[in-house]
């Protein structure tokens, strides 16, 4: 009797391990978490994450009225030709030959202006310099008044490497900025990705 006991304590014994086997060996409990999107309209910036933009130099959100309109300058420097300086990109851009360098836009009519913008690429691969820029206006084509004495401007790619210069309020048909210094090293002309009449 004792040796039956034990042969079947043995055999729940040897069952039980086999039992707990043949749960782990059949089909697996299956964990599902499902993480749904937020619901944005477009791609927002973590706080942690500041827009380098909001240290940007900010320019008027009134009409450029330079932009794509008919320009002429001096010699320029191998393919940087003028038009590339007013068809709304940053990333082309007009270099002059030596200085002093001219660039004139016609407006194509009289309109009111109070502020000529010189932008280059924003990208810090264009390191921080100075130029010296004036600006002046015609209603003629001819003859021209100046509106803003030549002033050396900082550019640097923190601000959006670009600068602002203000005037009082004047009713111009063109616009010339004339360039007299770039302190950047990589360059014996004036340089300017987008210049912007507003
Ligand atoms: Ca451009």
């Amino acid at each position: 009797m004792n040796r039956i006991c034990c042969l079947i304590c043995a055999l729940m014994l040897l069952a039980a391990p086999l039992g707990a086997l043949g749960e782990s060996a059949g089909e697996p409990e299956t964990i599902v978490t499902i993480v749904r999107t937020p619901e944005q309209a477009q791609a927002e910036r973590p706080p942690c994450f500041p827009d380098p933009a909001d240290d940007y130099i900010p320019l008027p959100e009134t009409e450029n009225f330079a932009l794509g309109k008919p320009v002429h300058s001096g010699a320029h420097t191998d393919v940087y030709v003028d038009k590339n300086v007013n068809d709304g990109k940053t990333d082309t851009y007009w270099e002059s030959k030596g200085f002093p360098a001219e660039i004139t836009f016609d407006l194509q009519g009289a309109f009111t202006v109070s502020t000529v913008a010189v932008c280059l690429n924003p990208s810090s691969i264009w390191e921080p310099r100075i130029q010296e820029i004036a600006v002046e206006i015609s209603q003629d084509g001819e003859n021209f008044i100046q509106v803003s004495p030549a002033g050396k401007y900082q550019f640097d790619a923190a601000t959006g490497n670009r600068v602002r210069i203000d005037f009082e309020a004047v009713q111009a048909c063109f616009v010339k900025v004339i360039f007299t210094l770039n302190s950047s090293s990589r360059t014996g002309g004036a340089q300017a990705a987008e210049i912007c009449v507003y």
